[in-house]
């Protein structure tokens, strides 16, 4: 397995009330990384972080890094605060759609595999202020758009329930596979995201399960939370069954991208809270691979749940 890390968390974050870490530049963030036992990966925000894209390769070439996938972000413009893929103007809707190709093009600029983007404005706060049935039309025409541009660099969808808007449009995974069947374009994909998927009140690894068996491509970002809100929480510090059950279908599937950090160090020190979160996941995955998995699914076939549950409270939890 491999990991990386979304490098905006490398740097100052902030929430409504306070700000954490140090602002850095991209190329300290990438020093960062390196520093990371078992990160190599690195997942860059466009165009925040992206600058220029060969000078940008020469820093990840040097320092040994590759990318796991360009994040698309199409919040942050102040046009793009109320919502960019589902709006009512067509000219706000064109220029997300803009930024996306460009973030593709900076994919393929610099060798990275796909782009993931996470619509995370396009919802409501409160009833009667959005149209639903428009707002749902736009986001297949405009994902249409978006995804039929080089389609060798696919595009992954990530969902989530709530934050920055109250709902969001992609609300779970299920919504996002929707979307995507409607828009009917095999070189898409979806972020499973563990913290939003939790968010959702799903079962992360059910959701991937659901995303390959409906034909789509997953990505994955690990994190975890309380469930109410996305925390962004170092990996299994919450749910750990959850995170070997993930790991366990993952392998079952081949997953075969980045394992990527979508976790916020906040109040921790940056470097130590990295290395605790790899350090899990990759445990957590070596854990999940030396279950036995054909006897697992024979048990699940036989409808054993007894045994099943036998066989996690001794190989999984160790009691
Ligand atoms: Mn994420």
């Amino acid at each position: 397995m491999k990991q990386g890390v979304i490098i905006g968390f490398l740097g100052k974050t902030q929430d409504r009330f306070s700000e954490y870490q140090k602002p850095v530049g991209v190329k300290e963030k990438l020093e960062i990384v390196k520093q990371i036992e078992g990160f190599d990966g690195v997942e860059i925000v466009f165009p925040y972080e992206t600058g220029d894209a060969e000078e940008t390769k020469g820093w990840m070439k040097e320092l040994g890094l590759n990318f796991a996938a360009v994040n698309v972000n199409i919040k942050k413009e102040p046009e793009w605060v109320p919502g960019a893929l589902s709006r009512p103007i067509k000219e706000i809707r064109d220029r997300a759609v803009d930024m996306i190709k460009r973030g593709k093009d900076y994919a393929q600029a610099v060798g990275a595999p796909h782009v993931s983007c996470c619509p995370l404005a396009d919802g409501y706060d409160v009833l009667f202020q959005v149209d639903y049935s428009t707002a749902w039309k736009y986001m297949i025409e405009t994902v249409g758009e978006a995804a039929d541009y080089k389609p060798e660099i696919p595009l992954f969808l990530e969902p989530k329930y709530s934050e920055t808007r109250v709902h969001c449009q992609l609300d779970t995974t299920a919504k996002a596979l929707l979307l995507l069947k409607e828009v009917g374009n095999p070189h898409t994909g979806i972020t499973l995201d563990m913290g939003h998927s939790l968010q959702s009140q799903e079962n992360p690894a059910q959701s991937l399960v659901t995303i390959y068996e409906s034909g789509f491509d997953a990505y994955i970002h690990t994190n975890d939370n309380d469930t109410k809100a996305d925390w962004d929480l170092i990996g299994a510090s919450r749910h750990l069954l959850h995170y070997v059950e993930l790991m366990f279908w993952a392998q079952e599937y081949k997953y075969d991208k980045y394992f990527t950090t979508d976790a916020s160090p906040r109040i921790f020190g940056m470097v130590d809270f990295f290395e605790r979160h790899s350090e899990v996941t990759s445990g957590v995955y070596k854990l999940a691979g030396k279950l036995d998995h054909q006897k697992y699914r024979q048990l699940m076939a036989e409808e054993n749940y007894i045994e099943l549950m036998r066989l996690v409270n001794k190989e999984i939890y160790r009691l």
